[in-house]
C-alpha cells in the first residue's frame, strides 16, 4: 500500500536524517522532489501544491535552521503536516439514536457491496442489517445476500422482485426498529458513470431516509479519476465521509491524500483486501506513518489483538512484562500469528527494528511444525525454563527432534527478539513517535505497576 509514496518519503528520509545543517536552498530542492512525487503518486493537483505550501511555510522557521538536528526537525514536521492533511484525527462512528443508519454510495464496481458486508463484521455487536437497495445490476441481490450470510449479520431483501429502491431501504428501516437492529447498512445501486437517474434516486433516498452517514465509496485504483467522481458526487449529495477501497496492491495512494483536501469531508475507513476481514478504521496518524516508512505499528498491535484470544493473550502479556516468556508460550504464539493469514501484509507495516529479524516465513505452517518438533523434544522443565538449555541438552533435543543446535539456537534467539518485540509493543496502541524513537511510554509503565500493585 502507497508503495511509491513510501518509497520516495523513505529516500527523502535519508537525505535528512542525519543532516547537521540544513540551508534554505536544499529544503527547497526536496520540497520540488516531493511535489513531483505526490504528483506521480495521482495525487490530485491542488492537493499537492496545497501540501507542498503548507509544508514550505512550516519548514521554514528559524527553529529548523538552527536545530541540532535540522533534518529529523524536518521530518518532524512532515510527519505532522501529512497527518493534519490527511485529516488529522481519526473519525470514529457514532451510535447516537438506533437505528444508525449508513448508506454507501458510489459508481458501479468500487466495492459497495463488498463494503457493506466488512462494515457489518467490524459492528457485528450492533446487531446489524444489511440491506440490498441494488435492484439494477442482475444478482447484487444475491450477492450481498451470501455476503450477509458469511458475515453471519441479518439482512434485508427488497419486499417484491421490482421494489424502488427507496420503498426497499425506508420498509428496512421500519423492519430495523422492530427488530432491534442498531446499524442499518444500506447498499445503493451504482452506475459505471455519474447519471441523472442514480443522482435522481440516490437525493431522494438520502432526504427520506435521512442516514445518519452517506459515504462515498471509492476504489483507491483509480487516480485522478476518482477524485473527479468525489467532486461530481459531493456536489449533488453532500457526503459525510469517504472510504477507499482496494488500497491492496499497487495503488498508489493518491485518492486517499487528497480526499480530504478535495472535500472538506473525511475518510472513515480503507479497505485493503477482497476478504471481509480485510477493512481498516483510517488512522491519518498511522498513514502518515506508514507512508513515512515508518511503519504502523499501533494498528498491527489491534489487528493481531483481534486474532488472539482474548485470554490467552492477556496472560501471555503478563508473561511478557515479567520476562517470563518460554517455549511452551512461543508456540501457541506462533500458532496465533499463523491464524492471521497474511503475515506479510502485517509484517510490512512493521518498522524493520521491530520485527525482530522475523519474516512472513518464520511462520510458515512447515516452519511451525518444526519449532513444535522441538519443543516436543524438550523435557517439561526445559519447556518452562530455557535457561536450562546449555550444549548437551541442545544436542538431544536436536537429535530428538531431527534439527540441528543451530536451529534451536536459532529458536531461543527468535523468543529473546519476540520478548524484545512484545515489551515494545506493551500489549496496547503504541504512539508511533515513541515506537520509532524505540521508547516505551512511561505512562504506561506506571499504570501498568498500579494495576499490579491493585492485584
Ligand atoms: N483487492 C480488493 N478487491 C476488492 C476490495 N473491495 C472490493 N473488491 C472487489 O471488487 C469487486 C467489486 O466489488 P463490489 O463490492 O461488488 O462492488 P460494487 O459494484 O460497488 O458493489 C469484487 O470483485 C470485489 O471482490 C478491496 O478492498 N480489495
Ligand atoms: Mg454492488
Amino acid at each position: 500500500m502507497f508503495d511509491l509514496l513510501k518509497d520516495a518519503f523513505v529516500k527523502i528520509k535519508r537525505q535528512l536524517v542525519g543532516r547537521g545543517s540544513l540551508s534554505e536552498k536544499e529544503i527547497a530542492e526536496f520540497l520540488r522532489t516531493l511535489r513531483v512525487t505526490l504528483l506521480e503518486a495521482d495525487v490530485n493537483y491542488k492537493a499537492a501544491k496545497a501540501f507542498i505550501s503548507i509544508l514550505e511555510e512550516k519548514l521554514d522557521t528559524a527553529d529548523i535552521y538552527t536545530s541540532l538536528q535540522p533534518g529529523k526537525q524536518a521530518l518532524r514536521v512532515i510527519y505532522d503536516e501529512l497527518t493534519a492533511f490527511l485529516g488529522g484525527k481519526t473519525e470514529k462512528l457514532e451510535f447516537a439514536k438506533p437505528p444508525t443508519v449508513i448508506l454507501l454510495l458510489g459508481l458501479q464496481g468500487v466495492g459497495k457491496t463488498t463494503m457493506a458486508a466488512k462494515l457489518a463484521k467490524m459492528y457485528a455487536s450492533r446487531k446489524p442489517l444489511l440491506v440490498a437497495a441494488d435492484i439494477k445490476r442482475p444478482a447484487a441481490v444475491e450477492q450481498l445476500e451470501s455476503l450477509a450470510a458469511r458475515a453471519k449479520v441479518d439482512f434485508f431483501s427488497p419486499p417484491k422482485p421490482r421494489s424502488r429502491n427507496i420503498d426497499t431501504c425506508m420498509a428496512a428501516l421500519k423492519h430495523a426498529r422492530k427488530v432491534g437492529n442498531q446499524l442499518v447498512i444500506i447498499d445503493s445501486a451504482g452506475r459505471l458513470h455519474i447519471d441523472e437517474d442514480m443522482v435522481t434516486e440516490l437525493v431522494e433516498i438520502k432526504s427520506k431516509l435521512e442516514p445518519s452517514y452517506s459515504f462515498l465509496v471509492l476504489d483507491g485504483l483509480v487516480g485522478q479519476d476518482a477524485l473527479r467522481q468525489t467532486q461530481d458526487f459531493h456536489a449533488q449529495l453532500t457526503v459525510s465521509g469517504g472510504i477507499l477501497t482496494k488500497l491492496d496492491g499497487d495503488a498508489r495512494g493518491g485518492a486517499a491524500i487528497s480526499f480530504r483536501h478535495v472535500t472538506g469531508v473525511p475518510i472513515y475507513f480503507i479497505g485493503t483486501g477482497e476478504k471481509l476481514a480485510d477493512l481498516e478504521v483510517f488512522h491519518p496518524d498511522r498513514i502518515a506513518a506508514r507512508i513515512l516508512g515508518e511503519g504502523d505499528v499501533a494498528s498491527v498491535v489491534e489487528q493481531v489483538q483481534l486474532v488472539v484470544d482474548q485470554k490467552q493473550s492477556a496472560e501471555l502479556a503478563q508473561k511478557l512484562m515479567e520476562g517470563r516468556l518460554n517455549f511452551e508460550d512461543l508456540l501457541v504464539q506462533m500458532k496465533q500469528l499463523a491464524k492471521m493469514g497474511d503475515l506479510s501484509k502485517l509484517l510490512e507495516k512493521l518498522p524493520a527494528g521491530m520485527t525482530g529479524g522475523m519474516s512472513a516465513a518464520d511462520f510458515d505452517p512447515a516452519e511451525i511444525k518444526r519449532t513444535e518438533a522441538i519443543i516436543l523434544s524438550m523435557t517439561a522443565e526445559e519447556r518452562r525454563n530455557p535457561d536450562l538449555l546449555d550444549g548437551s541438552r541442545k544436542l538431544r533435543i536436536a537429535r530428538g527432534s531431527g534439527t540441528t543446535p543451530a536451529d534451536i539456537n536459532q529458536l531461543i534467539k527468535q523468543m529473546d527478539e519476540m520478548q524484545r518485540m512484545s515489551s515494545m509493543m506493551k500489549g496496547g496502541g503504541v504512539d508511533p513517535r515513541l515506537a520509532r524513537a524505540g521508547k516505551v511510554s512511561h505512562k504506561s509503565k506506571k499504570k501498568r505497576k498500579k494495576k499490579k500493585k491493585r492485584k
